[in-house]
């Protein structure tokens, strides 16, 4: 291990869109907690594609300016759901609510094999907004055929409001205080045209904004209706998302430092409709309230007040650093320095071995800096024999052109004897070296 002599900040300028492209990431929903950091709550489409059956775990990101996203980890998979369909799988659009010190993470999964009539809306609880959520059962009464993607709204009153539903229904109701029951039951809201699903509930100026995906066939927009109460009667009020050029749409609306954001999906990245990719753009109002179109940008959104420090925990290991294997080999580059290459073989792979955990071990963001001239390579991410699926790595736009950055947040353990491992066999991608940094648990 050197000291920092790559540059391995990563950081960026403006946002981009899609905004976090090391793996794949839809149903975004955004929230600002009182840390004052942006988290999106994601599902995350697995690499290769074959249906959003294998969406089977959930990762946060969090951000301080809206434009440096940082990968929180895993916080839940269908492994951890006792009651969920024994084939696993199926973990779809989900939320998180904050009350009374607890965040509670609302996720609809089935219960049985026969997975579209057995939707139920899960809860997982923690006290901190990233890690740390544990099962706590579903809520009774909700779920059945094509019921899913919850929505919590928590009033200014501290009253907590659930929105979901699918198949052309939105059904909503309040909360109890111990945010698992609904208080009165469920009823289907009124005034909304063309419900398909992904429906989410803010509130501006005293007004409810209920948002959903409607029904246009293989291209769903986005619309939206407002009302004067949590529960409706909903008027309708329009378009405001025209297609994304993905066969789903599903979006989150929120205000961060005065200016407020849409967070949707779209299928850049890889053009398939099962491979998605988290957006942001802003969001703008007219004078009587009523949402303009949303612009949908390539360079996304610009930071909001300063860029973060970098991590004063990062350790930086370079190329030469790691055995190269099964046709990888470690040579010079033209600037001198050693990098990684032929990574493109079948099993061809980098391993870092004596990765510092810290005296904890904990969470890590594990990173490696590379350049392709692939228009998207990838790399499987392997940390101690725990696979972290397929980790994209987009064009830098030369195989010299060492400005990539790319990787995922890892759980590592106690002391130096971690071991990384990035394999090869989706295009020629070259590494310049490897950053970990502790996210401090
Ligand atoms: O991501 C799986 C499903 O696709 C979501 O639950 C829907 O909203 C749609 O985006």
């Amino acid at each position: 291990m050197r000291n920092q002599s790559i540059p391995a900040d990563c950081r960026k300028t403006t946002s981009m869109n899609p905004v976090i492209t090391s793996i794949y990431t839809a149903d975004p929903s955004a929230h600002v907690w009182e840390d004052g950091r942006v988290y999106i709550y994601a599902s995350h489409d697995v690499d290769p594609a074959r249906g959003c059956d294998l969406m089977d775990r959930y990762h946060v990101f969090s951000s301080a300016d809206m434009v440096n996203w940082r990968d929180e980890g895993e916080i839940l998979g269908s492994a951890d759901v006792p009651w969920g369909r024994p084939e696993g799988g199926f973990m779809w659009a989900p939320d998180c609510a904050y009350k009374n010190g607890t965040y509670y993470f609302y996720y609809p999964h089935p219960s049985g094999s026969d997975w579209n009539s057995t939707w139920k809306i899960g809860v997982a609880a923690s006290p901190e907004p990233s890690r740390g959520f544990t099962d706590q059962g579903y809520i009774p009464g909700l779920g059945g055929f094509a019921m899913i993607d919850p929505a919590v709204f928590v009033d200014e009153d501290n009253r907590a409001y659930m929105y979901y539903g699918g198949g052309g229904k939105c059904e909503a109701g309040e909360l109890d205080e111990d945010m698992m029951s609904i208080k009165g039951g469920m009823r289907e809201m009124e005034g909304l045209e063309d419900f398909h699903e992904a429906a989410w509930v803010f509130k501006r100026n005293g007004v409810y904004y209920l948002t959903y995906a409607d029904n246009l066939e293989n291209n769903n927009r986005m619309r939206y209706a407002t009302s004067d109460q949590p529960l409706g009667p909903w008027m309708y009020r329009g378009i405001f998302l025209e297609p994304t050029g993905c066969s789903t749409t599903h979006g989150s609306v929120a205000e961060f430092k005065g200016q407020w954001y849409l967070f949707y999906h779209n299928q850049e990245l890889s053009g398939e409709g099962t491979l998605r990719s988290v957006c942001i753009d802003e969001l703008y109002f007219n004078e009587d309230g009523t949402i303009r179109r949303v612009v949908q940008t390539r360079e996304g959104v610009k930071p909001a007040g300063e860029a973060p420090l970098p991590n004063p925990l990062m350790k930086s290991y370079e190329a030469g650093d790691s055995t190269a294997g099964s046709g990888a080999v470690i040579e010079a580059s033209d600037e001198g320095r050693s990098v990684i290459a032929g990574l493109d073989g079948a099993d061809a792979c980098c391993r870092f071995h004596n990765v510092d955990g810290g005296v904890n071990g904990g969470r890590a963001e594990a990173r490696i800096l590379y350049a392709t001239a692939e228009p998207l390579a990838k790399l499987r991410l392997m940390v101690n024999g725990k696979d972290y699926s397929l980790i994209n790595a987009p064009s830098t736009g030369g195989s010299t052109a060492f400005t990539g950055c790319t990787g995922l947040t890892v759980q590592l353990e106690p002391g130096s004897g971690n071991l990384i491992t990035w394999t090869g066999g989706k295009g020629d991608v070259r590494i310049s070296g490897m950053t970990v940094s502790p996210l401090g648990d």
